[in-house]
């Protein structure tokens, strides 16, 4: 069972609060078991994951039906949405909180397991849409028993239980916020409050004990010394999705009494690695291994440092309908290559995260943008004719995505707006700089370090 709904914890009215909402156990499983009923029998079925108790029902009333729930990113552009919902062959599905399934004894309480609607616990419950370093993002299928194996896995090094409160506000399609922070209160049986949107004054006013967040909402928190003041009172607090810098790590614990605890994962592994509750916690550092997770670092002879590899009970089904990708991701030897370079402490294995191995991989604000599709976008653009986008290292984000290009006869705003429409808001690069030539090695290949640095530099000009 991956959801503690049949009431093992018992319920309350306010046992799930999104975005001002407020509904119990009994409620949720009612919307949800509508859910389950529209779309029983669907190959899968596409939501769009604003963050609310739709999303919430959704995500539930998939697992009742056994039918993989594809949340569509609230903000994507049409051309974001057909590529989604063509990938998956998902039925996008309206949720109405409000209405209940009649007499779907078949979806009762007690029916409420991993048999429900045919699937078992190997069997895909969700596809999210991840970006590659090319291209339009992969379906990453993910089974029953792996995000349970995780939720498990996090419940025991976080302490986390039905006595906790937590609360975040991050976007309801991808892992940290509908897997860790949806799937993950309802299995612990902990009291969720999802605050809309991650601001400072929402989280101060939440009174949770657990606390999820991007390094950038961190970095905010840090930075607003009232609603820091306000999170003294919880137990846990946990930064995730990108490096927490030291300096907003230092801060946080000034302001809060706490040592934030970071922990380490992607879409296509679940969280793998992490500090522990009660723990040394030390600033620049992602912990441990989790139970049932391995990792090994290819690192050159005589190197320390390396790229993660990993194999455990989290990792994905494989990207949708497409096994080469698939089989390109793990080694000869069967260990998922993350494309993260690490390096672990000797003495008592704590892991390090020291950066992507591809420049084309850009975290900003905590979401993973692949440098391809950026470009792509931009050069469906009519005045553009060349492409190169770079993530820069910035004090909010983390890194800012900057677009150079070859173009005329319009704006760097027009072109925002542009890749913000098509795409994703999120997505949209921050600084367009126009250059009258990408730098391209003899193979033709942007050479993309030199727009990080000298003439091109995000400094320069
Ligand atoms: C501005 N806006 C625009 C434009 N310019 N809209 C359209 N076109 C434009 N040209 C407006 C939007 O309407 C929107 O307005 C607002 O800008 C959104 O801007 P944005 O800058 O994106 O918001 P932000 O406040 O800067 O976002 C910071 C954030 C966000 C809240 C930290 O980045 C975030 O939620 N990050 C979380 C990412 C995440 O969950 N990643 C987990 C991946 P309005 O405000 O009115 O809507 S899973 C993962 O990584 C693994 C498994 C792991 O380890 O967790
Ligand atoms: P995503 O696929 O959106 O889940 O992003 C996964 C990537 O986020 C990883 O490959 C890392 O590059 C990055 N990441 C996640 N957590 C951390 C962390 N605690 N420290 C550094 N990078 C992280």
């Amino acid at each position: 069972m991956l959801t503690a709904l049949d009431g093992v914890y018992g319920d309350r009215k306010d046992a799930i609060c999104v975005a001002g909402r407020t509904a119990s156990y009994e409620e949720l499983l009612g919307a949800a078991r509508a859910v389950a009923a529209d779309v029983a029998g669907a190959k899968a079925f596409a939501v769009t994951a604003t963050a609310s108790l739709e999303t919430v029902a959704a995500a539930v009333g998939g697992l009742l039906a056994g039918v993989p729930f594809v949340p569509l990113p609230p903000d994507a552009g049409p051309a974001e949405r057909e590529h989604i919902l063509r990938d998956s062959g998902a039925v996008p599905v309206e949720v109405d909180f409000a209405r209940r399934a009649t007499g779907s004894s078949a979806h009762s309480s007690a029916a409420l397991t991993w048999a429900g609607g045919g699937a078992g616990p190997e069997d895909p419950a969700l596809v999210l849409y991840t970006s590659g370093t090319t291209g339009a993002p992969k379906g990453v299928v993910l089974t029953g028993a792996a995000l349970a194996a995780d939720l498990d896995a996090l419940a025991e090094a976080w302490q986390w239980s039905a006595e906790d409160t937590l609360v975040h506000g991050l976007p309801l399609f991808h892992v940290h916020g509908l897997v860790l922070g949806v799937l993950g209160a309802l299995r612990t049986g902990s009291r969720l409050v999802h605050t809309g949107r991650p601001t400072p004054a929402a989280y101060a006013e939440a009174g949770g004990s657990l606390y999820f967040g991007v390094p950038t909402v961190w970095s905010r928190i840090a930075g607003d010394p009232q609603a820091a003041a306000a999170l003294s009172r919880a137990r846990l607090l946990v930064s995730g999705s990108a490096a927490l810098p030291a300096p907003v790590f230092r801060d946080l614990e000034r302001l809060t009494g706490l040592r934030p605890v970071e922990r380490y994962g992607m879409t296509e592994t679940l969280i793998t690695v992490s500090g522990r509750a009660g723990g040394e916690v030390r600033p620049g550092t992602v912990g441990t291994p989790l139970p049932g997770i391995r990792t090994r670092i290819a690192a050159e002879p005589g190197a320390e440092i390396g790229e993660l590899q990993l194999t455990g009970p989290t990792l994905f089904a494989g990207y949708l309908g497409r096994p080469e990708a698939t089989a390109a991701a793990y080694t000869e030897d069967g260990w998922f290559r993350t494309g993260d370079i690490a390096a672990v402490d000797p003495a008592d294995g704590v892991h390090r995260i020291v950066g992507r191995a591809s420049i084309d991989m850009i975290k900003s604000g905590g979401y993973r943008i692949g440098a391809g599709e950026i470009e792509n976008a931009l050069l469906d653009h009519p005045r553009v004719s060349e492409a190169a986008v770079v993530g820069v290292p910035d004090a909010d984000l983390g890194q800012r995505i900057v677009a150079f290009v070859v173009a005329e006869g319009v704006t760097g705003a027009e072109l925002t707006d542009f890749v913000a429409a098509h795409l994703s808001v999120h997505k949209r690069p921050r600084e367009v700089r126009f250059v009258p030539a990408v730098p391209r090695n003899a193979m033709g290949k942007p050479q993309k370090k030199l727009l990080l640095t000298g003439e091109f530099g995000p400094e320069a000009g």
